[in-house]
């Protein structure tokens, strides 16, 4: 293909944050803006591109399609061989890393901002995935924003727009694009990880309804493929499940306060058994039961302790992992389990390279993020299947229409065994960026003043820090992960800014506190944690400096 070098000049402000380069759509949309990013990583992953084999796709998201074509002719101005895109730009996250993986490629991009609100007004978000299928380590991000403030060429291949409709191969001079079901090689995976029969059994049960919100993005493309046409489901399980360019204005993020429509059906009369929800791009679950909601910290740690019911486990478990905010929940079912346990920061960045490193077989995020190391990302369908396996494994011998063990059952036998961690996220949304380092100033200073013994409120500290993580594998250092008050009791209050927003600052604040009394476990998490959130505030002086009375979401 013919290959022309266009002048552009450095964009200020193309640093990626904790999932790939956030911005408003229009911004992406301004001249040269997306090409001067992908440009620059090309220009990072250098020699290594030519010839090589890439993936493309996205949640489905506005300007996508657009996006889709630019990045074509950058990869192969840039020397990529080929691009396996998903049909129409569809690629789940978990899909895209399972593709990575299935196909060797080189690597892929990912066009989404995920759980962020799309459209013109809204957000777009793009990140790079390296050849395991893992998301750019902080080496290679580091590189691409050097690159973004030097950047003067854009090589460019000159081709029409390639039509992404149709699945096909699409043959140019020295460069070939193929359009690829994107549900075929995920679906393919998941079914060698999970005992589909068993899922079948359960889903066929007269006793056993389930919904499933796709919130009308990604997984609406695979929701129908995988729970209705592969496991059986109705196809009444499977609601919200056409991906819509603007998520039909909502916001895709599976949590109680925006997955709103399937909140109202699980909490309601005659709800199904088991309800759950995916964001945008695919990666995160929310997990419900008839009138209960899994935290998703607690979801990892029940996952892993009945990892039993999911054949991939069979050779058993290699390490558990999650990120520092999550719950402590995961940890006591590795000392249970005598298995390796690491606490990484947020983002599923961290998690690769102990999984390459084989530590680590299931690892989450209280983010609602949950996954395993059939992929490197976390992975939305993934922990839905992983609990239909549960639910169905618990009832092999309850014949239809007996007492079905529940959601709700599960939870409180786990919490009986192990104690329960109280956990809650309380997030301040688009604050005022100086208001929130005014805050973190003031809690750093509160730090420094709180060695060891030093009591908060009626809490006793046994440590409190800016969280930094030494990689056990490479041991590369990422530092200012979260500033954290661990207490003598063990729980926890910390304080992060998020790294996906696209404008302001949105203040996480994590709440945790763990009970081995089984009279408190049926507890509602804000009773349970109450005293602990106004010593928080308290301490933070978060009210004051961001003239906020309240978050915009509690989880
Ligand atoms: C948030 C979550 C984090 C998650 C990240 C990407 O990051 O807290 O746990 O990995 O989103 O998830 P932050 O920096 O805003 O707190 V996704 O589904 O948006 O790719
Ligand atoms: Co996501």
């Amino acid at each position: 293909v013919a290959v022309t070098t266009l002048p552009t000049a450095p964009i200020e402000g193309q640093k990626t944050g904790t999932s790939g380069l956030r911005k408003k759509t229009d911004v992406f949309m301004g001249e040269n803006y997306l090409a001067n990013w992908v440009q620059s990583l090309f220009s990072t992953l250098g020699e290594d591109l030519k010839g090589s084999t890439m993936v493309l796709g996205g949640d489905g998201r506005y300007f996508n399609k657009e996006a889709a074509q630019v990045i074509l002719k950058l990869a192969a101005g840039n020397g990529v061989a080929k691009v396996l895109v998903g049909q129409n730009a569809i690629l789940a996250t978990p899909a895209a890393s399972a593709v990575i993986r299935t196909k060797k490629a080189f690597g892929g991009l990912i066009m989404s901002a995920s759980h962020n609100p799309g459209g013109p007004k809204e957000d777009w978000g793009i990140k790079f995935n390296y050849t395991g299928g893992e998301p750019a380590p902080e080496s290679i991000t580091d590189q691409i924003f050097g690159y973004t403030q030097s950047v003067t060429e854009l090589k460019m291949a000159e081709f029409d727009d390639v039509d992404l409709t149709t699945i096909g191969t699409t043959e140019l001079d020295g460069f070939t694009v193929e359009v690829i079901d994107p549900v075929e090689d995920y679906l393919a995976l998941l079914s060698k990880v999970f005992d589909m029969d068993l899922i079948k059994g359960l889903l066929s049960r007269e006793d056993f309804k389930m919904k499933f919100d796709a919130m009308h993005a990604v997984t609406g493309a695979y929701a129908k493929p995988i729970f209705v046409d592969a496991l059986g489901a109705s196809e009444d399980s499977v609601v919200n499940n056409v991906p819509a360019e603007d998520f039909n204005g909502g916001h895709p993020d599976p949590n109680l306060t925006y997955a709103k429509e399937l909140v109202a059906t699980m909490f309601g009369e005659d709800a199904p058994a088991f309800g759950a929800a995916s964001d945008g791009d695919g990666d995160r679950n929310m997990i419900l039961g008839d009138n209960f909601f899994i935290t998703p910290s607690d979801s990892v740690a029940m996952i892993a302790a009945n990892a039993e019911a999911i054949p991939y486990f069979a050779e058993g478990i290699k390490g558990l992992a999650r990120s520092m905010p999550t719950s402590g929940a995961l940890d006591r079912v590795a000392k249970d389990m005598g298995v390796p346990f690491f606490e990484t920061p947020t983002g599923w960045k961290f998690f690769g390279n102990l999984m390459d490193a084989e530590k680590c077989s299931i690892c989450g995020e209280e983010s609602f993020g949950t996954g395993a190391d059939h992929v490197r990302e976390k992975d939305g369908i993934w922990a839905v299947l992983a609990w239909l396996s549960i639910i169905a494994y618990k009832n092999k011998d309850v014949p239809d229409g007996g007492e079905l063990v529940t959601v709700k059952d599960i939870a409180m036998e786990h919490w009986a065994k192990y104690g329960r961690n109280f956990f809650s996220r309380y997030d301040y949304e688009n604050c005022a960026s100086e208001d929130a380092a005014k805050m973190v100033d003031h809690l750093k200073e509160v730090i420094a003043n709180s060695p060891p013994g030093t009591m908060i409120g009626d809490y006793e500290v046994a440590v409190a820090d800016d969280f930094c993580y030494t990689d056990p594998i490479d041991g590369s250092v990422a530092s200012g992960q979260g500033l954290r008050f661990v207490f003598a009791d063990g729980s926890r209050m910390i304080f992060r800014l998020s790294g996906t927003g696209s404008s302001g600052a949105t203040i996480r604040l994590y709440i945790e506190q763990y009970s081995d009394d089984v009279s408190t476990h049926g507890m509602d998490a804000q009773d349970g944690l109450a005293k602990l959130i106004a010593t928080a505030l308290e301490t933070s002086k978060l009210q004051e400096f961001t003239g906020r009375d309240g978050p915009t979401v509690i989880t």
